[in-house]
């Protein structure tokens, strides 16, 4: 049994209501789990409108937060935690611009999406939010730590 590496980066991954109506999750997860990062919580639900304004708290001031919240509690999301090397910053790579308009071919809002207020995915977008947002959407022993050694799976 390998003792367990130092605390790895973990980030929060959202699934937007969009995304899960369009069908997208499993588009979605496939880009982390190929690039190589793992998947250490998982769940749906459907946040309350006061859950997404408290997830949404940053931009409390802007004229989007209403619809942008209403939004988030509008159906299904999934919400996950992942961990990597690097995690944060390159999962928002994969993610790609805020605007669809402005995110580049290749990466998940590029590919998939065409306006801002539908851009499908949400990632935290520094080591403090992502402390925070998967604190307030996991409870501790909802996160797994796991050794990933495929070899011992294939014969
Ligand atoms: P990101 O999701 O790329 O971190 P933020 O944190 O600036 O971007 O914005 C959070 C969310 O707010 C975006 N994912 C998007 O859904 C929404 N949003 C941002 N700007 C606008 C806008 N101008 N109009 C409508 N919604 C917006």
């Amino acid at each position: 049994q390998e003792v367990l590496a130092a605390e790895m980066e973990r980030t929060f991954i959202a699934i937007k209501p969009d995304g899960v109506q369009r069908g997208l999750i499993s588009e979605i997860i496939s880009r982390f789990e190929r690039k190589g990062f793992k998947l250490v919580g998982i769940k749906i639900m459907v946040p309350s409108k006061g859950f997404a304004q408290k997830h949404y708290h940053a931009l409390k001031e802007r004229p989007f937060f209403n619809g942008l919240s209403n939004f988030l509690s509008s159906g299904p999301v999934i919400a996950m935690v992942w961990e990597g090397e690097g995690v944060i910053r390159y999962g928002r790579k994969l993610i790609g611009a805020t605007d669809p308009q402005n995110s580049e071919p290749g990466t998940i809002r590029g590919d998939l999406a065409v306006v801002v207020g539908r851009n499908i995915i949400h990632g935290s977008d520094g080591p403090e939010t992502a402390k925070d947002e998967i604190s307030l959407w996991f409870k501790p022993e909802e996160l797994v730590s796991y050794t990933n050694n495929a070899e011992k799976w294939i014969y």
